[in-house]
This record gives C-alpha cells, structure tokens and sequence, in this order.
C-alpha cells in the first residue's frame, strides 16, 4: 500500500535531531520547566517522538462564530455507544463522521461510514489542506456539550489511518486543554485550544504520545472540534 509522502518538518529539513516542532506562537508547559514560545519562530523541543504545529488565529474571530453556530445547526449530532472491555458505554460528546464514500473507520470496537460532506464541511477542509500541504478524505466531528463532556487518553492509531496519520484538528467555541503524555517517558505537555485555532499532528505522534482533552466541571459553554484525516482503505 502506498502513503503520501508527509511533509517534511523544518527540523527536519535543518538536519536535525529534534522530531517535535512548533512553528507559531503558543504557550505550552511541560513537567520540566515551562516554555514560552512566543518569541520563537520555530522552537525545539529535543527527544520528543513525533511533530505538532498550531496555529492559534487560523479563523478570524468573526468567522469562527458563524462556524461554530452553523455547525451545530448542520451536522448529524450523534450519541456514541463504544464497547471497552466488552462492556458498552456512552461516550461523553456528540460525534459525526464525514467524507469520502471509501473512508469507512472504525474504532472502539464501532464501524463509522461517512456521510457526505456539507459545504462547509468541503470549505473547511480546502482551508486546513492548504495550510497544511496535506489531502484529506474525513473528518471526525466532536461536540462538547459543556465541561462535563470530555475526551480520555487515546492515540490516533487505527491500521486505516496509516504508520504516521497526520490529522489537523480544528477548534470552535469554548477554549479547552488538549493534553498530551508520552508512552515512556511520561513527559506532559498542554496546551489551550482556542476558537479558530488548527493544532496539526503528525510523524511519529500518534505511536509514542497519548493525548486527552479533560473535563471542566461547571463550565457550560459548547465547543466543537473537527479533526480531518486520511483513511487508507483496506485493500
Ligand atoms: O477535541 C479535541 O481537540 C481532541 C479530539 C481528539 O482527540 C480526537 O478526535 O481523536
């Protein structure tokens, strides 16, 4: 089977070690001493597995209000029931999935074939590919009602979306803390997904880090999440 070629990093393309890149402003802590990016083009982080980049101001404010009202209003909302350890749960947000006829995905134990692209699911998409250098045929939709509803530790890991998925994400609504922990190490970082921000994930991220987004209890406000990806079907 053959993959798209991801994008090099501009560590990379600088020859060097560093696998873990930042390349615009955001404030990100980690166990060891804080990092403030500001100032830093490109910052790097030595000795971590994989590549993330975000964007904070990817949608203007005054548009990403209208998404974030249209895609509450347009996309298929759904309850999701997964099976862990046999046992059959509800999950805490509402989920869609949508793409290309052939991007069937199935995790925890669910198989989620698409529905078809809204256009601004389509507009959306042409944005982040753009911006990205990267072709996608899905996302995956993910309404957190308030801050009870919350995402656990998991890695983006499937067989269908390939040895090193890149997934940009893309954030509306509330500001929510996207937490990230290595697998060996245990090393910790977080940082703010805010309204119209595109946090892109990629190389060797979804194999070596676990990422989560915790509850907020008592915040009320809505946000939505949208993850785009490439589902390589099974031949
Ligand atoms: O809501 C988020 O920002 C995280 C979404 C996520 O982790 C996922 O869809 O796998």
């Amino acid at each position: 089977m053959e993959y798209p070629k991801v994008r090099k990093t501009p560590a990379e393309t600088a020859g060097s070690q560093c696998s873990a890149y930042f390349t615009y402003s955001a404030k990100i802590k980690t166990t060891q001493a804080p990092v403030n990016l500001k100032r830093t083009r490109m910052a790097k982080l030595l000795n971590l597995d994989g590549e993330l980049d975000f964007i904070k101001d990817f949608i203007p404010d005054r548009e990403a209000d209208a998404f974030l009202v249209r895609l509450q209003e347009d996309l298929a909302w759904q309850e999701e029931n997964i099976i862990i350890a046999g046992r059959k749960i509800q999950v805490p947000r509402l989920v869609c999935w949508y793409g290309d006829p052939e991007a069937r995905y199935r995790y925890s134990g669910v198989d989620h074939p698409p529905s078809i692209w809204t256009e601004t699911l389509r507009a959306l998409k042409e944005r982040v590919e753009t911006k990205s250098g990267q072709r996608f045929n899905s996302v995956l939709g993910n309404l957190y009602r308030n801050g009870n509803d919350a995402m656990g530790w998991h890695a983006d890991n499937e067989p269908e979306l390939g040895p090193e998925p890149f997934i940009a994400s893309l954030s509306f609504g509330a500001e929510r803390r996207f937490e990230l922990r290595h697998d060996k190490t245990r090393h910790n970082l977080s940082l703010t997904l805010s309204h119209g921000s595109l946090l892109l994930m990629g190389g060797r991220l979804q194999r070596h880090w676990r990422h989560r987004i915790p509850r907020i209890p008592g915040m009320q406000d809505p946000r939505i999440n949208l993850t785009f990806r490439t589902i390589f079907p099974k031949s």
